[in-house]
């Protein structure tokens, strides 16, 4: 159930307007909130997506936007998956400064609390659209040099420390980690973690957000149980803990920001050999690994128990956004991204976050199956690279009626466009902007 009534899609100009204002009134001076009530700190895969949409109205603050975040990066190259702004009370957000005791752990920033964990890296993707979006300002400012070496390491860690199963690919140890928290493909290998009793902890989420629309208690302490663990392990991942999947959406990030970086580097004077043979080695392993023909797509693998999730997530339609993908699986995808499962075009007008078909599909329950505006920008991205322009440009419509008529909400129900979630959220404002400048003519 959602507290506010969504209105009628807006005319461009002003959802342009007001896409701005989200932003700018979500900026803190460094960075930006994804929500002042709901998550008052900085995240890091949402400043990708802000950056990405900040730069058609400010350059300049989409650059410090990436440049805040990667200032948090620790010496063994992982960016965190959130940094904390001091000024915010520590009770606003539950697990905050208190629980991840960063500032207690060596090798990480000084004077900055952050969380211990990473989220998809979209940050050389980032980099580069903002780069060029106002290339002067840029390397006037020395931008792409100065985020080289840190976006290099931190490509690094996730492709040496985190390859917990040894395929080739990036595993995640956290669900936070996916970004799709509660995703249903998680059920399965979460199963076995015992969860720390609701009392041992304070829900800050619950006092901004709508319970229907969040993770229960029990997967909530699953979620605290595994991140203790975590944490008081040092954070060290070469000690085995009790999750550990090797996600396609991830990992197709990670391939994406990796071709990204083969060009910063060209533009930062280094080489970029090392990161065009990495995307490669990441790319053949992701097809080899996790494309599964009978589904259509591709599937998570757990790497704890050594099987696949068979569970159809749109993490598993991400690496359509990968222009050198096999054009069979390409095109396999783009059917699955239009059948039963999904619905684009029939059933849908955004493309779910979960099987329509399942008996775990819930609309309103976040990463169960609302669909997100991130997930629908990239496989905008997608469609439009694999050659169904007319798909993607009828999907670029119906995200941008859908921010404007739930005043950019979080997330929306597939089916009906109903709002969900938090409102004015920084990523769905930010996307609107870029969404919009893809549609003007050149
Ligand atoms: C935990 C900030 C983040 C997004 C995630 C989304 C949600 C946090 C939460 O909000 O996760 O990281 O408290 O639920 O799932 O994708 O980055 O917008």
């Amino acid at each position: 159930m959602t507290l506010t009534a969504d209105r009628g899609p807006l005319h461009r100009d002003l959802l342009a307007r007001e896409a701005a204002r989200v932003l700018f009134g979500n900026w803190t001076g460094a960075s930006t909130v994804p929500s002042h009530a709901l998550y008052p700190h900085q995240w890091s895969w949402d400043s990708a997506f802000i950056a990405i949409g900040l730069r058609h109205v400010s350059p300049r603050r989409a650059q410090r936007e990436l440049e805040s975040l990667l200032g948090a990066q620790w010496d063994d190259g992982r960016v965190p998956h959130i940094v904390f702004n001091p000024e915010v009370p520590h009770a606003a957000y539950f697990p905050g400064p208190d629980f991840w005791r960063s500032s207690r752990t060596a090798g990480t920033p000084r004077g900055l609390e952050t969380s211990g964990i990473v989220q998809p890296p979209v940050h050389a993707l980032a980099a580069l659209l903002v780069h060029e979006a106002d290339p002067d300002t840029s390397r006037a400012r020395g931008f792409l040099r100065r985020l080289y070496p840190r976006l290099a390491a931190w490509h690094a860690y996730l492709a040496t420390r985190r390859d917990l199963g040894g395929r080739g690919l990036v595993s995640i140890v956290h669900p936070w980690e996916a970004g799709m928290d509660n995703s249903p493909c998680w059920d399965g290998p979460l199963s076995s973690v015992d969860p720390v009793p609701v009392s041992a902890f304070r829900r800050a989420d619950l006092v901004a957000g709508t319970a229907s629309d969040r993770p229960t208690d029990v997967d909530y302490g699953r979620y605290v149980r595994l991140a203790t663990d975590y944490r008081d392990g040092g954070y060290r991942d070469d000690v085995p803990g009790a999750f550990a999947v090797e996600d396609p959406g991830f990992n197709a990030l990670l391939i994406a920001s990796e071709q990204a970086l083969a060009t910063i580097a060209e533009l930062a004077g280094a080489d970029p050999h090392p990161h065009r043979a990495r995307a490669a080695a990441l790319s053949a392993a992701l097809v080899e690994r996790l494309w599964d023909p009978e589904y259509g797509m591709f599937l998570c693998h757990d790497v704890r128990a050594g099987r696949p999730v068979r569970r159809r997530s749109v993490t598993g339609l991400l690496p359509l956004m990968l222009p050198d993908l096999p054009p069979e699986v390409a095109g396999t995808l783009v059917g699955t991204v239009g059948g039963a499962h999904f619905g684009l075009g029939t059933d849908t007008a955004m493309v779910p976050s979960f099987d329509l078909l399942s008996d775990a599909y819930d609309p309103a329950r976040y990463w169960r199956g609302p669909a997100w505006f991130n997930t629908n920008w990239l496989l905008q991205r997608g469609l439009g690279a694999h050659g169904a322009e007319t798909e993607a440009r009828a999907l670029g419509e119906a995200m941008l009626d859908a921010a404007g008529a739930s005043s950019f909400a979080e997330y929306v129900d597939p089916r009906t466009a109903q709002g969900r979630g938090t409102r004015r959220f920084s990523w769905t404002a930010a996307l609107v902007l870029d969404v919009l400048a893809g549609t003007k003519a050149p």
